[in-house]
């Protein structure tokens, strides 16, 4: 029986097969838990309605995280198809591909608003959305990256919006601890994914954790979703709040050779 039976996840921030979100769901599916998907936005649904079929999704729905009325449509069918439900998954993160290369300081006003909405506020209004419909011991996760933390070269204000989604993880944590929800954050090492191609020199990046890192590889969906089980599971039923590093350890070094 697997570890996830009975649990019902909502998964957010598929965009192919590639996906952190698509690793992570799969393996939910093959701990028990029954699915349910959305995408971002009309254009997305002719990537992510076949994912759902190939994982047995309850339902598929458009959920661009910026549109209010497409959060409350989505949840509205959340209570139709799931009543309540025990795992919400938010691996949504977007900035303007010019805000990802470059120097910090040439951020512009909309690049910043659009890179923190779309990556950190969408945590806030997701999990207000979620809350009355999530069972006690139901667990929030996101993702995050190291550079919320240090200065990763051409991050830039994806890093911002990563402190402020890390940050969101800890309020929410508090908030939504009342009613027994947790909520904690994943932060992955740098994996070749569709967002992660946006970012300039992510090859260097790449072959510098394979290096650098404690174990010496950069990390998989696969780990990744490995993390996140645990933390959907009742195996962390007191964890919540927390920034989980799957990493291969590389946060843990001071200087790289
Ligand atoms: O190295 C990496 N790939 C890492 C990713 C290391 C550490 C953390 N992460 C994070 C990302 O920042 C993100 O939060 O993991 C999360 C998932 O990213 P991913 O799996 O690497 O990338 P991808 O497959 O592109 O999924 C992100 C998806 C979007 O894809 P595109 O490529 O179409 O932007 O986020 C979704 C969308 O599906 N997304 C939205 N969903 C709803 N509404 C929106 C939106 N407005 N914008 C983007």
């Amino acid at each position: 029986m697997g570890i996830l039976e009975g649990k019902k996840a909502l998964i957010f921030g598929i965009a192919n097969n590639k996906s952190i979100a698509y690793g992570i769901a799969k393996r939910f599916k093959e701990e028990g838990a029954e699915l349910g998907f959305s995408y971002a936005g009309e254009k997305m649904e002719k990537r992510v309605t076949p994912i759902s079929e190939e994982l047995g999704g309850k339902f598929c729905v458009s959920c661009d995280v910026n549109k209010d009325e497409e959060i409350e449509s989505t949840f509205k069918t959340v209570k139709e198809e799931f009543g309540t439900f025990d795992i919400l998954l938010h691996s949504i993160a977007f900035a303007p591909a010019d805000a990802l290369k470059g120097r910090y300081i040439e951020t512009t006003r909309d690049a910043y608003n659009t890179a923190l909405e779309t990556s950190a506020y969408s945590l806030v209004a997701l999990c207000r959305a979620a809350e009355p419909l999530m069972n006690k011991g139901g667990s929030v996760i996101n993702l995050t990256y190291y550079g919320s933390e240090k200065v990763i070269p051409n991050y830039n204000v994806m890093g911002v919006a990563k402190s402020a989604l890390e940050c969101s993880t800890r309020y929410l944590a508090y908030d939504m601890g009342e009613n027994g929800i947790r909520v904690n954050s994943i932060s992955a090492g740098p994996i070749k994914t569709l967002a992660a191609s946006g970012i300039g020199g992510f090859k260097n990046i790449l072959d510098f954790i394979e290096r650098n890192s404690p174990l010496r590889s950069n990390v998989t969906i696969d780990d990744v979703a490995g993390t996140a089980v645990y933390l959907g599971s009742e195996l962390s039923n007191k964890t919540t709040g927390e920034i989980i590093y799957v990493d291969g350890g590389y946060n843990v070094m001071g200087i790289g050779l």
